[in-house]
């Protein structure tokens, strides 16, 4: 159990309109300073979720699954910015300067710019959405999210007609990331979706986990979740959202186009060219478990896919 409480540690009974703002306008203010100077310096994650979100809404699309244990979704991530290890992100991420924050709104909409974190997420109210998150490494997690639709922050930029996808970047900055100084991959960190996939209710725009704002391993300040697809495509600390007409070549793709394709959507029947996807091992589990189509969201988004051939769209 974190040092924080959950939605489901408090009763109905707490739960009061008034007390969801208060919790709410504490989370944005604790949060975006959490992200900022709080936790430079080596402060734990661990401190950092010493803010409670109480009465902050579970959202229904929840699974009620057991939640990884708080250690491992803060300690064994991956996040190639900050050194290829499992454990690098957690020791060397406190070096990402997450305050002042802005988002570039570019391409195919009617309000492009430069928006402030704050400007972003202002309009928003959050949920907590748990969960599950399958890497294509073959490891799986269930997560307790904190977010909300990046389909309602789409609609505020009015993406035009011509806008067929919707591609997103990582900040690039070797001085503050430092897995950025070697050439693992083609930085910045680039993925896409298609829109009808960025305005499924399902993808999250996240800014928080375990009832805190988003440790900086985890992509702080703001990172995408799309649950039915490998973990590599939710992309975290992202700077830039553009409206494209063509589909987006993500990092993964132009890395090692033969093992990666756009659409990453979880698919035991289709393996990697290196090893099969048939099953996963839950962190904490001890037996491995059997991976399921689109990650067990199948009656959710299969009908993005049909007519398609997913041997073919991996
Ligand atoms: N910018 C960026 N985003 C990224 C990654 C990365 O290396 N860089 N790794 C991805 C992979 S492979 C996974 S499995 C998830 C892991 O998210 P978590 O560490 O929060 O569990 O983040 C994804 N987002
Ligand atoms: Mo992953």
């Amino acid at each position: 159990m974190p040092l924080i409480r959950t939605t489901s540690d408090i009763q109905p009974s707490e739960i009061t309109p008034e007390s969801v703002y208060r919790e709410r306008r504490r989370f944005m203010q604790a949060g975006l300073a959490l992200s900022g100077a709080a936790l430079l310096g080596g402060m734990s994650s661990a401190q950092a979720s010493t803010v409670t979100l109480k009465g902050l809404t579970r959202s229904p699309l929840s699974t009620d699954e057991a939640q990884t244990e708080y250690k491992d979704v803060t300690g064994y991530n991956n996040f190639y910015e900050f050194g290829t290890g499992k454990e690098d992100p957690a020791a060397n991420a406190h070096t990402l300067r997450t305050s002042p924050w802005s988002v570039t709104i570019e391409g195919e909409c009617a309000k492009p710019g430069t928006y402030t974190l704050e400007d972003i997420l202002k309009p928003h109210a959050f949920e907590e959405r748990i969960y599950r998150l399958r890497c294509v490494e073959g490891w799986s997690m269930v997560i307790p999210w904190i977010g909300f639709p990046l389909a309602d922050l789409i609609k505020r930029f009015e993406p035009t007609g011509n806008a067929r996808f919707v591609e997103f970047e990582t900040l690039h900055d070797p001085e503050q990331m430092s897995g950025q100084r070697w050439p693992v991959l083609q930085w910045p960190y680039v993925e896409g979706l298609r829109m009808d996939e960025a305005m499924h209710p399902l993808t999250l725009m996240a800014v928080g986990l375990y009832g805190a704002a988003l440790p900086k391993q985890n992509g702080a300040p703001i990172r995408l979740v799309v649950p039915w697809k490998y973990g590599f495509k939710s992309i975290k600390s992202i700077v830039k959202i553009r409206f494209v007409e063509q589909q987006p070549v993500s990092a993964w793709m132009r890395a090692t186009p033969e093992e990666y394709g756009f659409y990453s959507n979880v698919n035991p029947e289709v393996a990697h060219p290196r090893w099969s996807q048939s099953t996963e091992r839950r962190i904490g589990d001890f037996l491995k478990r059997k991976t399921l189509m689109f990650n067990g969201y199948a009656d959710q988004v299969a009908s993005l896919y049909t007519g398609m051939d997913l041997r073919k769209n991996y």
